[in-house]
């Protein structure tokens, strides 16, 4: 493992805009990521197993719904900080930030926005502390862009619901203990509801063998005639807009979480060619390598002020849909670049473990696609821009 000290580049100053809570906590997170991920990750990823007891050390820390009310159990903390730690996450690996954000944007954030008070005091302080994992399901085996075709079905039967579907791709669903599931009711309205582990006719079967995000768990969920208490259904949504609003919470995160994936793989980048020696110099000194770093620290800093104004205006409530897409889309694929350009600046040495630029770039091929596709964020830009919907 190459082993520097870690001091994240901040070129443009962006400290300046933060507030000094914010500067705590970002340095807490990153304490604990350079001493309790970094040494284990690439180890996981290598073994395709997600480091299971760190949900419960991130519950400890606040990173786990951080901007839920301190009553159920959040830290109570605001936008800019919950993007401040999904950076520092995503610094050690994608698959943690994924773990946090679906956790506090795909399951805290639905029990609590649009959950009965029961439900928020019965879940949320759990899913805060990390003593219980959630995951979210919306994407089915032919309904991924398309979410809203779903063929997920809950029948009313009086006393409960009978819920019959699938879905596939869900982070975490083989270890989950509660899923949040969007299926559609007699009417065809897209309903939300809590389904826990171990009612009968419900299973979650692994997808196993992934390239990417191999330090994450990911499964399918499957119901045949699960029986749904009443009292587990969202009483406060129904119709596609309640799953798009959790993901317009999750794709923000992702935002910031990407700037976290492209410095540690610009950093390691940095370090290598101020050290690796060749035709005598060491190669940062060759003008071609220090165009690729010089590049990638410019879009680096243009995603960290795009990401940080987007944290601006979340926090007063005015970040529409279509911004958080371009910031989601833009930081993902900057992240991508970068990871690719850094493994080019190390030579053969960028494909191995000893390094983690090419587990980041292959974690970044999930995230470009997870949240939204490229595509699909394109076009959603595009039809803010127009008017004009070009989905079909
Ligand atoms: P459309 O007709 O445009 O919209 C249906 C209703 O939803 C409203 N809406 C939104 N509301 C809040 N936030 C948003 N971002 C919204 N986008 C749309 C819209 O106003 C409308 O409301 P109403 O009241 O009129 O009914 O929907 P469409 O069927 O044309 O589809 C377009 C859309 C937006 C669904 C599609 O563009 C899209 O976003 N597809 C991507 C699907 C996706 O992102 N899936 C992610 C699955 S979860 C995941 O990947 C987790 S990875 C976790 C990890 O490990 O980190
Ligand atoms: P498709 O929708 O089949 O798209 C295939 C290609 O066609 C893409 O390139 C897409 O951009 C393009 N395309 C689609 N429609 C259009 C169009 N109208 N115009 C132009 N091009 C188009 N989902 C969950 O619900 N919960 C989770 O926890 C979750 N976790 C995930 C974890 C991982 C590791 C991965 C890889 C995925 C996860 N997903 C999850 C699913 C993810 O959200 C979907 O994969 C994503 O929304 C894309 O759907 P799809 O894979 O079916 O691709």
């Amino acid at each position: 493992m190459y082993n520097k000290s870690y001091q994240a580049v901040d070129y443009f100053n962006i400290d300046d805009l933060l507030g000094e809570d914010h500067k705590i906590i970002r340095s807490s997170i990153r304490d604990w990521v350079n001493r309790r991920v970094k040494p284990i990750i690439e180890k996981a990823a290598l073994e395709h197993r997600f480091p299971q007891g760190l949900m419960q050390e991130m519950g400890e820390l606040g990173a786990l719904g951080p901007y839920i009310p301190e009553q159920y159990g959040g830290a109570g903390l605001d936008q800019m900080a919950y993007g401040l730690i999904m950076t520092e996450l995503e610094r050690g690996d994608s698959a943690i930030r994924s773990a946090a954000s679906v956790q506090s944007s795909l399951v805290m954030y639905p029990i609590y926005t649009f959950g009965s008070e029961e439900q928020r005091k019965k879940f949320l302080p759990k899913l805060a502390s990390g003593e219980m994992i959630g995951c979210f399901g919306l994407t089915e085996p032919g309904y991924g862009s398309d979410p809203g075709g779903m063929l997920s079905r809950i029948q009313d039967k009086g006393g409960h619901y009978l819920l019959n579907g699938s879905k596939m791709w869900i982070t975490n669903s083989p270890i989950a203990d509660i899923a949040v599931v969007w299926a559609k009711d007699e009417s065809g309205k897209v309903r939300g509801l809590i389904v826990e582990k171990g009612m009968p006719g419900f299973t979650a079967p692994e997808t196993k063998d992934k390239w990417s995000l191999r330090a994450s768990i990911t499964g399918e969920l499957v119901f045949d005639d699960v029986r749904i208490p009443k009292e587990n259904i969202l009483p406060n949504i129904s119709g596609l807009k309640g799953p798009l609003k959790c993901l317009n919470s999750a794709r923000y995160g992702i935002s910031w979480g990407a700037v976290g994936a492209a410095l540690d793989c610009y950093h390691t980048a940095l370090d290598y060619a101020l050290e690796r020696k060749q035709f005598g110099k060491p190669i940062a000194a060759f003008q071609l390598q220090q165009k690729k770093l010089a590049e990638m620290l410019t879009e680096i800093t243009k995603g960290q002020l795009l990401a940080w104004r987007l944290g601006m205006l979340r926090n007063e409530d005015k970040a529409s849909p279509a911004q958080i897409s371009m910031a989601k889309r833009n930081n993902v694929n900057m992240a991508l670049q970068v990871a690719r350009e850094s493994r080019q600046i190390l030579g053969a040495m960028g494909i191995t473990a000893d390094f983690p630029i090419m587990r980041h770039m292959m974690n970044l091929e999930s995230v470009i696609t997870y949240e939204g596709t490229h595509d699909i964020h394109l076009l959603i830009t595009g039809a803010d821009i127009t008017g004009i919907q070009a989905f079909e």
